[in-house]
């Protein structure tokens, strides 16, 4: 991003579509002089004469840039009429991105928003790059790196448990916690660094199994945000739960019960699904693509054979398997199988047809997974399967929401990379390594947490980090 943060910058910071209001947003040292020139304030004051944070009635107007013949600079309110909007301006710093803002309140039309942008460019402006608002936001230090994340998250949030997550780190809290990490390091490093520099007089300031305790706790912390992050993807993005079993248990009536609704068909006949269906829910908050596929057994009916190819693809991306059961009769050969193969990964074992007399004594599972007894032609069960789902998908803690959560791919990588480097000190510190290895050690980790919060940046992770976001953000 090539932009400095001396020009002021504009763009339509509303969505592209018709609306009753859009707005146009200006930012720097000129925003104040270049809203004048393109809006009058009905009550005949100048913009930069009201108080800073109200709105007023205004006409925009497109500025006459070299058409009075004099000067070749636009003269204010000499233009068309082009819109009637309200207006603010915010000073600097009480505003978004901590500079001088001006926002333009007009008809929410694609053309008129267009039009305003327009005029603020021609009265001086540049249009802004994609995520310049947030950027400058984070160099003028009203965000961290972050919290400038999280902004877009909470602008793409598609479930309330994602939007919750985003809010959090939005208001700071990751940043806090992965900053008293990286100070803790930042002082255990002053104490191994002044052991070098004092090596002679042979004062060492941290005892060996002192620093040794205190690495480890902020390996822990480090840890426990880096395994948080399924989790956190579960939450922000939705998880995917595969529909799982041999033909007739009653796989698209179960996918029915929890839909709520008739989506796929049900027949006695096995075999009858021969795609693979899609559907999404909301469990309490949390977005669960289900997968209802064809179900699994030897065949030589080449729909179905396609059917079940399709089914072991989407077993592989899930991110939960339902093994669904009959348990109105006795496990068969592909019952077996498939609670064979699926061993190991993320499932829960549905016995379904619980309305009639069970057949099934164990289901070959083992002690302690998790089993549910449902019926999904009366629904009974069904409340309890599905927050059997929901515990599954964000383990770790029922008070998921309360504890802070890494949804970011940058945050894990660099967590990971932490991660690393607070082992590699561990490990230095039990050879009793030189001080100046461990100091190494506890640097790259500390620079590792820094990225995370943006206190350690490239211009390559700005770029990277804002490169995600659109023009008006
Ligand atoms: N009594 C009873 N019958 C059920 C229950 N669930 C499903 N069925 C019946 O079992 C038969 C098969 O149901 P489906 O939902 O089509 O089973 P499926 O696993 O999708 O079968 P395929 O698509 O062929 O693999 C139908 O006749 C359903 O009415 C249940 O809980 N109780
Ligand atoms: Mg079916």
């Amino acid at each position: 991003m090539r932009g400095s943060l001396d020009d002021t910058i504009c763009a339509v910071a509303t969505p592209v579509g018709e609306g009753g209001v859009g707005i146009v947003r200006l930012s720097g040292s000129d925003a104040l002089q270049i809203g004048e020139m393109v809006v009058r304030l009905r009550s005949g004051q100048l913009l930069g004469a009201v108080t800073t944070h109200t709105l007023h009635l205004a006409d925009v107007l497109a500025p006459v840039a070299s058409q009075g013949g004099c000067e070749g600079a636009p003269r204010p309110g000499s233009g068309e009429i082009l819109d009637e909007a309200l207006v603010v301006h915010m000073k600097a710093p009480r505003s978004f991105t901590g500079e001088d803002v001006v926002e333009i309140q007009s008809h929410g039309g694609g053309l008129i928003l267009s039009l305003v942008c327009q005029a603020c460019i021609e009265a001086g402006a540049r249009l802004a790059e994609p995520g310049e608002f947030t950027k400058r936001a984070f160099l003028n230090g009203r965000l961290d790196l972050s919290q400038a994340e999280a902004v877009l998250d909470t602008v793409r949030a598609r479930s309330a448990a994602g939007l919750r997550v985003a809010q959090r780190q939005l208001r700071g809290e990751l940043a806090r916690e992965v900053e008293s990490v990286r100070a803790t390091l930042l002082g255990l490093l002053a104490h191994v660094e002044a052991g070098i520099d004092f090596v002679e007089e042979d004062i060492s300031f941290v005892s060996g199994e002192e620093l040794r305790r205190a690495i480890e706790g902020a390996g822990a912390m480090i840890r426990r945000l880096t395994d948080s992050f399924h989790r956190g993807k579960v939450l922000r993005e939705g998880a995917r739960v595969v529909i799982l079993g041999r033909p007739n248990v009653g796989k698209s009536s179960l996918l029915n019960q929890l839909l709520r609704e008739d989506r796929a068909i049900v027949t006695p006949t096995p075999g009858t699904t021969r795609d693979v269906i899609e559907e999404s829910i909301d469990l309490e908050g949390v977005r669960i693509h289900l997968v209802d596929t064809a179900g699994l057994r030897e065949t030589q009916d080449p729909v179905e054979v396609e059917g079940i190819r399709r089914t072991r693809a989407a077993q592989s991306e899930a991110d939960l398997s339902l093994i669904v059961m009959d348990g109105s009769q006795p496990l068969t050969h592909e019952d077996r199988e498939l609670i064979a193969e699926t061993e190991g990964v993320p499932r829960v074992m549905v016995v379904n047809k619980a309305d009639l007399p069970c057949a099934v004594q164990s289901h070959g599972v083992a002690v302690g997974e998790a089993v549910c007894s449902v019926s999904a032609a009366t629904g009974e069960g069904l409340d309890r399967l599905r927050s059997m789902i929901r515990g599954r998908l964000i383990s770790g803690g029922g008070d998921a929401e309360e504890t802070v959560i890494v949804t970011n791919l940058r945050h894990r990588s660099a967590l990971q990379r932490a991660a690393e480097a607070v082992d590699h000190a561990l490990g230095a510190v039990d050879q009793r390594a030189a001080a100046e290895l461990i100091a190494a050690d506890l640097r790259a980790t500390a620079e590792a947490l820094g990225e995370i919060t943006g206190a350690i940046t490239t211009d390559e992770i700005l770029e990277r980090v804002f490169a995600e976001f659109c023009i008006g953000k």
